[in-house]
């Protein structure tokens, strides 16, 4: 029966492939300064993640709620999500730019953004208390036939959020999401993608609207949510509470140019602006498995400005490596990871971290090769 074997493992390949298309939210861009976010695919691999403004997840395959599970806390802020540790200060009247590692063209569907207040701080609030408004909510051009994911696509995986001018300072949650509606035409087809992120707003607004909550947000069977999306649709009605007054549904969309990258503020901790938080030197340990699906890399890195400070920031020279290994960029082209003479003292285990913005520990890989997925994470990987 090798043929049924070997479908089944074509099916296997080919799932697994799908699956390692989808994407995430990588970095927040505010004002050109680019603060990491929360990545699903590494950071529960990492003895010590960084502490950040995105929320913690177990969406390590990069994959979506659905629609049974609206009324499940899952789709708050993705699978058994927690607070992240941090937070990022935003001027209302701001626009962030959301950047993501990637995003399958196939998967349509609409971005949207909500806002809830913290009542105290949001790195340990109850996400089942939070209230939910929508400050934008982009779907369908029919004129153009241009989905929102598709404009987040065309800016370099990146989608602009302006923050209402007239909402009250605060502390709140950012909910932003896009839903796949490749699959939307059958009952429980589509796919949420929610991701959060802590923000502390300032200004001088005074609106406080009110939201609902998270498990409230949606339903399987709304308009924009089970929907044939090739039967050409003349109109898509975006799903969720109606935008909250003096928000638009998008701004117009752009890239935003990083000059600089920032550390999110702990809340009664250090809000160093630069401080890398893994310590100088500290030997990685990697008890944790390896990732049952392979990270998506970064297809193109947005092209989009990614400006010299940037640049120097990703580049290992100034880690302490005691090896004399090749950079990273070089990596050994050699079909015998096994044989390559990586090892050493400070090199690091397979799988574990070995390069990325603010990364101070090793660089070279006592086996396998390092591989960069993002700006922010390079990981030994076996290159077979
Ligand atoms: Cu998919």
């Amino acid at each position: 029966m090798s043929t049924f074997r070997t479908s089944m493992l074509v099916a296997a390949l080919a799932s697994a492939a799908t699956v390692s298309a989808h994407g995430h939210v990588t970095n927040v861009v505010v004002n050109g300064v680019s603060y990491q976010g929360y990545d699903p695919t590494s950071f529960p691999y990492m003895s010590s993640p960084p502490t950040v403004a995105g929320w913690t997840a177990s969406n390590t395959d990069n994959g979506f709620v659905e629609p049974n599970s609206f009324a499940d806390p899952d789709i708050i802020c993705h699978k058994t999500a927690t607070p992240g540790g941090a937070h990022i200060q935003v001027a209302a009247g701001d626009s962030i730019s959301i950047q993501w590692n990637t995003w399958p063209e196939s998967h349509k569907g609409p971005m949207i953004d909500y806002l809830a207040a913290c009542d105290g701080t949001c790195e340990s609030v109850d996400k089942t208390s939070l209230e939910f408004f929508k400050i934008d909510g982009a779907g369908y051009d029919a004129a153009t036939d241009t989905w929102a994911s598709d404009v987040l696509i065309e800016n370099g995986f990146s989608w602009l959020v302006k923050i209402p001018e007239n909402v009250a300072p605060g502390n709140y949650v950012l909910r932003h999401e896009t839903i796949a509606l490749h699959s939307a035409g059958q009952e429980n087809g589509a796919q949420n993608y929610p991701q959060c992120i802590n923000l502390q707003i300032t200004g001088s607004g005074t609106a406080k609207p009110s939201g609902v909550l998270g498990t409230e947000l949606y339903k399987p069977d709304d308009a924009g949510i089970l929907v044939n999306i090739y039967n050409g649709l003349s109109d898509y009605e975006v799903p969720g509470p109606a935008l909250i007054d003096g928000a638009v549904s998008s701004v117009a969309q752009s890239t935003s140019a990083i000059t600089s990258t920032g550390t999110a503020i702990v809340p009664g901790g250090d809000s160093g602006a630069t401080s890398a938080p893994p310590s100088a030197g500290e030997e990685p340990t990697t008890a944790a498995p390896a990732p049952t699906s392979e990270p998506e890399p970064t297809v193109e890195e947005p092209t989009t400005q990614a400006p010299s400070t940037m640049i120097t920031a990703t580049r290992p020279s100034e880690a302490p490596t005691t090896t004399a290994v090749p950079p990273t960029t070089a990596a050994p082209t050699t079909a015998a990871p096994t044989s390559a003479p990586t090892g050493g003292v400070g090199a690091q285990t397979l799988y574990g971290q070995c390069g990325g913005i603010n990364w101070t520990g090793a660089t070279a890989c006592a086996e396998g090769s390092c591989k960069s997925w993002n700006p922010y994470y390079s990981q030994c990987v076996n290159s077979a």
